[in-house]
């Protein structure tokens, strides 16, 4: 698909990701900030099997797991990560579809042809703003602070799932448990590749007594 036939899409969509963002906004309502482990109910709008299964938007390169392997990319960058995960018993083609941060404009960033995902497969791609990197690598950055989520369409350019995001602490997650189905948790950690696990305060030994006086109503 080439700029003109995305411009073409974008038209003939318009209406479509209107209607997919009004109800997206219904579900926007004073997200207040919560604590890690907490639940969100972000579910995917047309029971679609392709889903955003997590979400770092404040990536340090941190990560629990002792195998050694850190959430950066091919070239050493702690960019900020979107994970897909494919519930289907079929290999999928990601070409087409579209991934943004903005619920206005849902075409943002198209994935390219090659790029594929295995049945129950997890696919890693880097919200860096570098797509010259590679086929993993989109077209807009996230902001921790100000986008409200992220945003997956069809290549027909139909919204078919979001994760909302909340102003998030470094490396926390926002994470779908049980993957591709559950609700969208906060979590302390993000499972890059791998089943998402929802770390809590009370799991990490970070030397600290845990939560302190947070007014956060
Ligand atoms: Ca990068
Ligand atoms: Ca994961």
């Amino acid at each position: 698909m080439d700029e003109q036939d995305v411009q073409a899409v974008r038209k003939d969509r318009r209406t479509m990701r209107q209607l997919g963002w009004a109800l997206v906004s219904f579900g926007l309502v004073a997200p207040a900030l919560m604590a890690c482990g907490s639940e969100d109910e972000s579910k995917g709008l047309l029971g679609t099997r392709l889903v955003i299964n997590e979400v770092v938007p404040r990536n340090t390169g941190y990560w629990g797991d002792e195998s050694g392997r850190r959430p950066v990319d091919e070239f050493g960058e702690t960019d900020d990560w979107i994970e897909l995960y494919n519930a289907n018993d079929f290999e999928l083609r990601l070409g087409g579809y579209f991934l943004s941060d903005d619920p206005e404009d849902t075409l943002k960033s198209e994935l390219m042809d090659g790029l594929m995902l295995e049945s129950r497969g997890f696919l890693l791609l880097w919200a860096d703003g570098q797509p010259q990197q590679g086929l993993t690598h989109l077209d807009f950055k996230l902001s921790s602070t100000d986008d409200p989520g992220v945003f997956l369409s069809d290549p027909a350019g139909t919204l078919i799932d979001h994760i909302l995001l909340q102003p998030a602490n470094p490396d926390e997650s926002f994470a779908r448990i049980p993957d591709g189905t559950g609700p969208v948790q906060r979590c302390c950690l993000g499972t890059p590749r791998t089943q998402n696990i929802c770390w809590r305060n009370d799991d990490l030994d970070l030397g600290a007594s845990g939560s302190g006086s947070d007014d956060d109503g």
